[in-house]
Formats: structure tokens, sequence, C-alpha cells
């Protein structure tokens, strides 16, 4: 008991216990083992053993053991985390221009291309400098997959989802985003999302394909839709206290590894996010998978217009900037990307 508490008390002041001479770096992710996030952090942690020669031990909390989202992006605020993934799906509170990220037919429907853009250096300096106002650090932006919804019954339309109790993220424009289609949108932490749907509090939650399939969202649900309006974005965070304690070496080398793993998480993802699809259709043949064509997807599209003027309400001159960056960003990857998918180094 007497162990515990003193552990406690140093996570509290930032610390963690002595392990001999081993400095140890706490890395919090918001996804289970297996997910796109747990495989960025795991190379991230051997990285830094193998460079360190384990002097550094980076351990990776999972989703859940230091609480929800909201819960890491307080503790990497507080400085009690060093690292932490922060998606703008819950981090619109904090940082409400982040939002952006989460507006629909912003992003390319082609990851490969988003994975371009968020390479971009005059988007990322900006989100350098939102952060650093919120008392956070910003290391990297990464795509996790394009976003498909499911539901009970088929999403074809707008109207068709009206009265569809919709789970969305806690950050406030997914409210606008999924009202202005007529759903009820309903914010819930991740971790509430199957129950939720088990017990019909809600009918429908929208995530790329490896969570439905980690999450096991596909058991309860009868329609997966990919209407190709978004794909899931995070961003990995530091705590500043943390980063500008470091040596010179020990930052050029946590860069370095920031660097290599952004390429890499694009196939990762792409992998991981194809194979649980496969894994899907195998255990619930019957689930019905849905394509929006053109037509369908331009009538979404519209339909969303409007929630660009509640973003800039919500995230005004600032929020504008960053919507302006990413668009350019999103532009000139999309010239740049060659067909075969690959964001190779510009
Ligand atoms: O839906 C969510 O809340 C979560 N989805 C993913 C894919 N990652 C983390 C996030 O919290």
């Amino acid at each position: 008991m007497r162990a515990g508490l003193t552990t406690l008390a140093l996570l509290l002041l930032g610390c963690e216990p002595a392990h001999g001479d081993v400095e140890i770096w706490r890395f919090a992710i918001e996804e289970t083992p297996g997910s796109v996030q747990d495989a960025y952090a795991q190379r991230f942690a051997e990285r830094v053993a193998e460079r360190t020669d384990g002097a550094v031990r980076v351990i990776v909390y999972p989703y859940g053991a230091l609480g929800t989202s909201d819960h890491i992006t307080e503790q990497l605020h507080m400085g009690t985390l060093q690292l932490a993934m922060s998606s703008p799906g819950h981090l619109g509170k904090l940082i409400p221009e982040v939002q952006a990220f989460l507006l629909h037919f912003v992003l390319d429907p082609d990851p490969a291309v988003n994975a371009r853009a968020l390479r971009d250096p005059e988007l990322r300096a900006f989100l350098d400098e939102l952060y650093e106002e919120k008392g956070l650090a910003f290391l990297t932006a990464f795509g996790e997959g394009p976003m498909a919804w499911t539901t009970r019954e088929p999403v074809r339309r707008p109207e068709d989802f009206d009265g569809v109790r919709m789970r969305v993220m806690t950050s406030p424009l997914l409210l606008a985003s999924y009202a202005a289609y007529g759903a009820s949108p309903t914010p819930l932490p991740y971790g509430e999302v199957y129950s939720g749907l088990q017990l019909h509090m809600i009918d429908g939650q929208v995530n790329p394909v490896f969570a439905i399939e980690e999450m096991s969202f596909y058991e309860v649900t009868d329609v997966l839709t990919f209407p190709h309006h978004a794909e899931f974005v995070t961003t990995v965070a530091a705590s500043p206290a943390f980063l500008e304690g470091l040596t010179p070496a020990r930052r050029q080398m946590l860069e370095a590894i920031v660097d290599e793993l952004q390429l890499e998480i694009f196939e990762v993802q792409s992998r991981v996010n194809g194979e649980r699809l496969d894994a899907i259709r195998e255990r619930r043949p019957e689930l019905e998978v849905v394509d929006l064509d053109a037509d369908e997807q331009a009538r979404f599209r519209d339909a969303a217009r409007p929630v660009r003027d509640e973003y800039l309400e919500l995230a005004g001159p600032r929020g504008a900037e960053l919507l302006d960056r990413i668009e350019g960003a999103v532009r000139r990857a999309r010239a740049a990307t060659p067909d075969d998918d690959t964001p190779s180094d510009p």
C-alpha cells in the first residue's frame, strides 16, 4: 500500500519511479492494443530503446489505462504524461481550431493524399503555434483511415439519418455535422460505444474500419457505409516541459523517429483497414456494405456546407486560417500524389 501511494505521488509529480538508471517516458494512446495508434506507439518505443541502448524506456498506456481521451489530454497538459495521442475528435474542446479536421468533405477521399497533406510544413508550423498556446507541444498528425458509418438501416441520403441517434466523439463541431444531416448526434467516450449500440441507446456510430473491428461494433450493427466524407486524423502531442528538458541529442532522436514513422504509419493503416474489412465480411457475411456513389456523396456534401459557417463561428479567424492551410495542403497533395497511392517523399 505504501509503495502504491509513493508511486502515485511520483506519477502526479510527473516523474516515474526509478528503474535503475532507466529513464521512463509515458505515452498514452486513445486506442486498444493492435490498433493503428498502438502500432505507432510500439514502433516509437522500440526505436527509442534501440537508439538509447535501453537508457530510455517508453511505456505505452492503451485506452482506458489512464482514462478517456479527455483524461489523457488533461494529464499531458499537467505534465504528468510525456507523450499522448490527441485526436481532434476530442481535442476540439481545448483547441477549437483543430475541429477543421472534422469537417466533412475537406480532406481527400484518398488517404494517400491526406498523408502527404499532413506533412505540409506550413500546416504543421501553424499547428505548432495553436498547440503551444494551449500548453501542449504538437509533434505530428497522421490519418488512420477513411471514416465509415455503422447503422441499423441503410443511409444513402441525408433524409435517411432522420431521428438516427448517431454516436460522435466529444468535440462540439461533430454535433453540428450530424445535426445537419437530420440525425440526433450523441457524444460519448470511445469505451461506451459498444454497450450503447448493444443496449439501443444509440443507433449508429462513425469510425475507421480497423476500430469497427477491434471494438466489435460490427457485431451490433447491420449496415456498414463508406461515405467518403472524412478520414480519422489523430495528432501526437507532448508535454512542453518534457520536450524542453530533453538534451539536444535526445530531442533530435525523438524528432527523427517521428519523421520516420510518418510514412510507415500510412502503410500500417492501409494494411490494417484492409485486413479488418475482410475479417468483418468473413465473420458477418450478412452485414450490408454500402459504398456511396458520386451523386449520393454530393447530397451529403450539400447538406454539410452550412457546417463550415458553424466551424468558423466556433473557431474564429485562426480557425479560418487553419482550414485554409488544410485545404491548400490537400490541393497541393492531390496534384502531387501519383495514382499508385504511395505518399513518397516530396
Ligand atoms: O471514436 C473514438 O472516440 C476513437 N476512435 C478512434 C479510431 N481512435 C480514438 C478515438 O477516441
